[in-house]
């Protein structure tokens, strides 16, 4: 039994995804930095970076990091198809999953919370950084296009890992507006993997409508 900390809106909705095409049984911990009424106190115990997605398991050591998160349960779960069975496919695949963890989610946090990254008093600055970052994050997910776009997806016939993450994480601080402008047949493939009867489920209960 894994237990996922996580919160509607957020990064655990792919390793939800993830758990449920391995076919394991987790629950759920309602938990995030920015809800005081949520068990964030046992996330900082579980992630001392308090950041979700979270999984525990059962015996109590803590998986973090949603890169290395999937490509566990990938090679823990081979018939769960998460990642690709065939060598050189599956190289692509984890070098796509650190991609978006080093460069995506990487710029999210600085765009979510720019006064980490500046002096205390440095205020006037933030709006810079952010605004940075946020330029700096759309051309990632235009090399991330170009670099790992495929059809129907990105992880071969069926959604895999990396389906998951870019779907989640392209979520995100307007990229996918700017995607659909300057890479459409890329924007669709994000579409196509939302709406497999699979994971169309997570994606509506974490962004309903
Ligand atoms: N490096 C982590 C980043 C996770 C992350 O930033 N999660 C966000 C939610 S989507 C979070 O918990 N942010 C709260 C915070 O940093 O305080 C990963 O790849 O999973």
């Amino acid at each position: 039994m894994w237990t996922l900390y996580g919160s509607n809106g957020s990064g655990s909705a792919a390793v939800e995804m993830a758990l449920q095409r391995c076919g394991v049984a987790w629950r759920l911990m309602h938990a995030s930095s920015w809800e005081d009424a949520s068990a964030r106190g046992e996330l900082r115990a579980a992630n001392p970076l308090e950041q979700i997605p979270t999984l525990v398991a059962d015996g109590g050591a803590a998986l973090t990091e949603s890169a290395a998160i999937l490509i566990h349960l990938g090679l823990a779960y081979p018939a769960s198809g998460l990642l690709p069975a065939d060598a050189t496919a599956r190289a692509q695949a984890l070098r796509g999953l650190v991609f978006i963890a080093a460069n995506c989610y990487a710029a999210i946090g600085v765009i979510d919370y720019p006064e980490r990254w500046c002096l205390d008093g440095d205020a006037p600055l933030h709006d810079k950084v952010r605004a940075g970052a946020r330029a700096r994050l759309h051309r990632y997910w235009e090399m991330f296009a170009d670099l790992f776009g495929a059809e129907p997806f990105l992880g071969g016939p069926e959604p895999g890992a990396l389906d998951l993450l870019a779907a989640v994480v392209s979520r995100w601080s307007g990229a996918r507006a700017h995607l659909k402008a300057q890479r459409p047949a890329f924007h669709a493939t994000l579409a196509r993997i939302e709406s497999h009867p699979a994971l169309a489920p997570v994606v509506q209960r974490h962004w309903p409508g």
